[in-house]
């Protein structure tokens, strides 16, 4: 069994930032369970493109407001406490957090560590494979 504390992780190289966001890694690659787990928070006031082509994601929101939209014409979805996306079809979407946005997330693959989004908004291929 593996235990382990946010309160750990945070300050760790567990602890990942990328402009817009921080991810704290909680369960990733190297643990063999087949999915990354994250607690991330995402900036208030802030706008992020994303497309993780090498990913499935599914993102459940524990604390804050904003709304995402499907790219390139929408739909538009409020993004609440209680609401969660699955990025089901490597959707391209952009998150905007109107609030600070502590969202749960689940990669499969799971990805490895430190990855941050490359100029795409996804994730490197390379990361998903192993
Ligand atoms: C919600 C979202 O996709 N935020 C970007 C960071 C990413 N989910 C991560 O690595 O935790």
């Amino acid at each position: 069994m593996i235990v382990r504390e946010l309160n750990d992780v945070i300050g760790s190289e567990r602890d990942v930032h990328g402009e817009t966001w921080n991810s704290r890694r909680l369960l990733l690659a190297g643990e063999k369970m087949g999915f990354s787990l994250h607690d991330t928070l995402i900036h208030a006031g802030t706008e992020t493109t994303m497309c993780y082509e090498n990913h499935l994601e599914a993102v459940y929101c524990i604390e804050g407001e904003g709304e995402i939209t499907v790219l390139p014409d929408g739909p538009t979805y409020p993004i609440r406490p209680g609401t969660v996306y699955a990025l089901d079809q490597h959707d391209r979407h952009c998150l905007r957090a109107t609030t600070q946005l502590r969202m749960v997330c689940v990669f499969n693959p799971p990805v490895t560590g430190t990855e941050v989004h490359d100029e795409s908004g996804a994730y490197p291929a390379a990361a998903a494979a192993t």
